[in-house]
C-alpha cells in the first residue's frame, strides 16, 4: 500500500533527501530567495519568495513509499502515486487582470486537472501571493482571492461546506506570481472543523463579500498512513481576531486551537492508532522578531513530538501576526489495542 511522506529539509539536506527517494519523490515546495534548486528538476518543484526564519531556504518535500508517475499538463506539473496526486502551478495576473479572476482561473484549471487524472478530492492546498493585504480595486486582495476561489467551486459543481473543502493556507509573500500546491485524493478525506471557531465558510459578510472555502482539518490517507492536515490556524475564535497587538497571546490562542483540532480528530470515532503523533508544523510570523518567543511556546505546547519551521510572511487579516499550519503524522499501530 502506498504512503505519504513528508520532510522539511535544508539545502544540505535535500540532495541525499531526494537520492534516497529517487523515482518515488511527488513534488518538492522551496521557500527562500531564489532558491537554489536542480535546473531541471525530475519532480515537480514550486519557488515561493518568502524569507526563512534562521536560514536561507527551507525545502517541503513530499515523498511516496511507492514509485510515482508524472501527470503534467495544462500548466500544472504533478505526480501521484495509486493514491493521491501531487501538483503547483503559479497563475501570474494579466495586466489590468482582478485577483479574483486570477485565482477563479487557477481553480478552474486546477478542478478540470485532478478531475480528469481521477483524483478529485482535494485534501490539502497551499497559496502564496504577494501584497494580501493590499486595496485593490477597492477591495483587500485577500477578499478578492476568497471571491474567486468561491466563485469557482459553484462553477465547478463543488458545494461549498461540510465535505467538499479542503484543508488550506494562504499566506502572504515577498513577491512572485500567485503560487499554489496541492494534494489531491482518489479517495476522500474526511474534514473537520474547530469547535472554538467558526467555519470558515460560514464567516459573516463583514469579513469579504464571499466566504473562504477550506476546512479547518482534513484527514486523509488509508488507517496504516493516516495524516492530519492543519489549515492555517490563527489567532480567530468564533469568527473574531483575538489579542490584537499581542504576539504572546495570538500564539497562545493559536496552540490552543491547534489542540482542539487534534482532539477533534482522536476523538471523532476515526480510527486513529493510540500511539502519540508526530507533528511537522510551519509557523508564519508577520514579525521576525518575534520568533524567539512563538518558538518557546511552540516548544513548550509540543515539545519533542513536533518538529517546526519559521517562515515570515503577511497573514491573511491584518490584525494576525502568526499563523500555524502544518500535518499530523499517526504512527503505524503496532499492537491492536483492545
Ligand atoms: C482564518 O482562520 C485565518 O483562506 O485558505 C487560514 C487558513 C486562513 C486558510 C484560506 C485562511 C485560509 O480565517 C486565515
Amino acid at each position: 500500500m502506498a504512503s505519504l511522506a513528508l520532510a522539511y529539509l535544508n539545502p544540505g539536506e535535500l540532495t541525499a533527501h531526494l537520492a534516497q527517494h529517487a523515482g518515488r519523490v511527488l513534488g518538492v515546495a522551496a521557500f527562500g530567495h531564489n532558491p537554489p534548486e536542480a535546473n531541471v528538476p525530475g519532480y515537480p518543484l514550486i519557488c515561493i519568495d518568502m524569507p526563512v526564519l534562521g536560514a536561507n531556504t527551507l525545502y517541503e518535500v513530499w515523498t511516496s513509499s511507492t514509485p510515482v508517475a508524472p501527470a503534467g499538463n495544462a500548466g500544472i506539473r504533478s505526480a501521484h502515486n495509486t493514491d493521491v496526486l501531487y501538483g503547483c502551478f503559479e497563475t501570474p495576473q494579466s495586466p489590468g487582470e482582478s485577483i479574483e479572476s486570477a485565482t477563479f482561473r487557477a481553480y478552474a484549471k486546477l478542478f478540470d486537472f485532478i478531475d480528469g487524472a481521477g483524483y478529485p478530492h482535494l485534501w490539502r492546498i497551499w497559496h502564496y501571493f504577494p501584497r494580501i493585504n493590499a486595496i485593490e480595486n477597492e477591495l483587500e486582495r485577500y477578499r478578492g482571492f476568497n471571491v474567486g476561489r468561491h466563485e469557482a467551486f459553484l462553477a465547478k459543481g463543488r458545494m461549498i461546506g461540510g465535505k467538499n473543502v479542503p484543508a488550506a493556507c494562504a499566506l502572504g509573500s515577498r513577491g512572485g506570481p500567485m503560487a499554489m500546491y496541492f494534494l489531491a485524493g482518489k479517495q476522500a478525506g474526511i474534514a473537520l472543523e474547530n469547535p472554538r471557531q467558526t467555519s470558515a465558510y460560514h464567516y459573516p459578510e463583514q469579513y469579504g463579500p464571499r466566504s473562504p472555502a477550506f476546512a479547518r482539518a482534513m484527514l486523509a490517507g488509508a488507517g496504516h498512513d493516516r495524516k492530519l492536515f492543519i489549515s492555517g490556524t490563527a489567532s480567530i475564535v468564533g469568527h473574531a481576531s483575538q489579542h490584537a497587538g499581542d504576539v504572546a497571546e495570538q500564539a497562545r490562542e493559536t496552540l490552543v486551537n491547534i489542540r482542539a483540532l487534534l482532539t477533534q480528530a482522536r476523538h471523532g470515532g476515526f480510527d486513529i492508532p493510540g500511539q502519540d503523533p508526530r507533528l511537522l508544523l510551519k509557523v508564519y510570523l508577520h514579525r521576525p522578531g518575534s520568533l524567539p518567543l512563538v518558538r518557546d511556546q511552540v516548544n513548550a505546547a509540543f515539545g519533542a513530538m513536533q518538529q517546526a519551521v519559521y517562515l515570515q510572511a503577511d497573514v491573511c487579516r491584518s490584525d494576525l501576526l502568526l499563523e500555524i499550519e502544518g500535518v499530523c503524522l499517526y504512527p503505524r499501530q503496532t499492537k491492536n489495542l483492545p
